[in-house]
Formats: structure tokens, sequence, C-alpha cells
């Protein structure tokens, strides 16, 4: 009996604070299905938009020709995204706060879906391009608006991977938001002045599209913040809620924007020279394009 007794006091205590294992945040099933559902939503429409300027000459072409570009460009990435490619962790020290013991942390590792954000460098500006084109903004506020833009995407990816929750992530984060303010001038409001010019039709046109875009532009950071930034929401959600907000900014704004310009002549842009016949044009003669563009 002695013996088990002292045998019983020499067991050491057991710890109170456990060390916590580290947490990921990780794509599951329905997430993993929504990004191949928008990787063949993306394809259809791109092949759409090609079929659609089948009979548009080459010199009247522009306004497709950029919105082909945008869904093929969102297909590519959403193959990356799908197959489990374009992603990296972002590992952050999380903190519990507890009613009555000190707060307690953790490591909490989050999957980066960065395939995103070559989408969007590459895809909202040509987005904005259509925009431009439709409303007649001249070169000036248009690479000024681009540039906003690619700053714009460019501070969410630096946001998304950065480490400490509030000088790099938000930091990155507000000059985002700077960014996409000055798009919102360039674009929307120097646009609802311009496209005046161009009739009742085309101004309709431009500010039911430009609203359409303000909105879902508006929401990107809305979900990023609490996604990426917070990590309130799973990866999942987060796939989720930008796959609705893609397929309605492209598939969905480009055959808007190409079925209704197509009844308004004034949006209509013609470029001719190298855009539609090369440098070596010479002699060579487009069968049907002079009489359609005349
Ligand atoms: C970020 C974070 C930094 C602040 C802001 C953002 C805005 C992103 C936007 C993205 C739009 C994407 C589109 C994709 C189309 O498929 C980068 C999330 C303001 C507006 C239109």
């Amino acid at each position: 009996m002695i013996m088990e007794a002292a045998h019983t006091t020499s067991v050491s205590p057991i710890p109170t604070v456990f060390p916590t294992p580290t947490e990921f945040q990780n794509a599951g099933q329905s997430g993993m299905k929504t990004l191949w559902v928008v990787f063949v939503i993306m394809l259809v429409a791109s092949a759409v938009f090609a079929g659609l300027s089948w009979n548009v000459p080459v010199n009247r072409r522009l306004y497709h020709v950029i919105t082909t570009l945008i869904t093929i460009t969102a297909a590519i990435s959403y193959f990356a995204m799908a197959t489990g490619h374009a992603t990296s962790y972002n590992c952050i020290e999380a903190t519990e706060h507890h009613k009555h013991v000190k707060d307690t942390h953790h490591e909490q590792c989050r999957e980066v879906y960065w395939a995103r954000y070559v989408d969007w460098s590459l895809t909202t500006p040509l987005l904005l391009l259509d925009l431009c084109l439709l409303a007649g903004i001249d070169g000036a506020h248009t690479l000024m608006a681009i540039v906003a833009d690619l700053i714009m995407v460019l501070a969410g990816l630096f946001a998304a991977f950065g480490h400490t929750h509030t000088a790099q992530k938000w930091g990155w984060y507000t000059i985002g938001c700077v960014a996409y303010i000055f798009v919102i001038w360039h674009v929307a409001l120097h646009g609802s002045r311009m496209v005046k010019a161009k009739g009742n039709n085309a101004t309709k046109l431009f500010s039911s599209l430009a609203a359409f875009t303000l909105i879902l532009w508006t929401i990107y950071p809305i979900v990023w913040g609490v996604a990426d930034g917070a990590r309130k929401a799973s990866v999942d959600s987060e796939i989720i809620a930008y796959a609705i907000l893609d397929v309605l900014a492209k598939p969905v704004f480009g055959l808007w924007l190409l079925l209704a310009h197509r009844k308004i002549p004034e949006t209509d842009i013609e470029v001719g020279g190298y855009w539609s016949n090369g440098l070596a044009a010479d002699g060579r003669i487009r069968i049907g394009d002079d009489d359609e563009g005349a």
C-alpha cells in the first residue's frame, strides 16, 4: 500500500495548456464542384461569343474580341483552380478570446486561390475597356482607370498573403479600396458625362451596364473582407460567392453588351488599318468587309 501511494504521488501534474494543432481552412467537395461548373460555363460562353462574332466584319469585332478574351481567361483560371493547382496556404497566428482564462493562439492556414488575382489582373482591365469604348471615354482616362484597376487587384493579392492582421493585410486592402474609388471616378462618373454625346440609346445602355458593374464589383471587396480578410467564411462559401459574381460579371455582362450594342449603331466602333487588314494588306481584299463596313 505504502509503495502504491508513493508511486501515485510521483506522477507529474497534467499540463493545463495543451498546444493547439494547426487549423487548416480548405476547399471541400461543394467548392471543387463549383469550380468545375464555372469552368464549363466560361468555356461555353467563350464559344458563344466567338460564334456571335462570326458574321461581324473584323473591323467591327472589337467588343467581341475583348469579351471573348475575358471568358477564355476566366475558363483557364477556373481550370487551374478546379485541378487544385493555383492555390497556396497563407498561415497566420489566430487568437481565441476566453472569458476566464488568458487568450490563446494557434496557427491558422487558409487556402488562397492566387489564380483569381492573375485572372482579375487580365480580365478586369478588359471589362473596363469594354465600358470605356462604349462610353467613348478618351485614352487618358481609360489608361488611368486601367492602371488604378491593376493597383486594386495587386493590392488585393498582397493583402491575401499578408502575415499580420493589421498592417499588411488591412493596409493593402485599404490601398485597393482607394484604387477602386479611382476606377469608379474614371469610368462611371467620367463615362456618364462622355456617353451623352452618343445619344439617348447609348446613354441608357451604358448607364445600365455601368450600374450593373458597379453593384457587382462592390460586392467583391465585401466577400474578400469576410473570407480572405477576416476568415469568417469557409473556403467553400468563398468559392461559391465568387463563382456567382464571376458568372454575372463576365458571361452575363458580355452577352448583354454584345446583343444590345448590335441594335444601337451609335455604339459601333470601326477599327480599320492594322487591326482589320494587317501590315501587308496591299492587294489583299476580304470579300464582304468593304460592303458591310460602308
Ligand atoms: C479586392 C481587395 C482589395 C480591395 C478591392 C478589391 C476589389 C476587387 C474587384 C474585383 C472584381 C473582379 C471581377 C471579376 C470578374 O470576373 C481585390 C477584392 C476593392 C472589384 C469583376
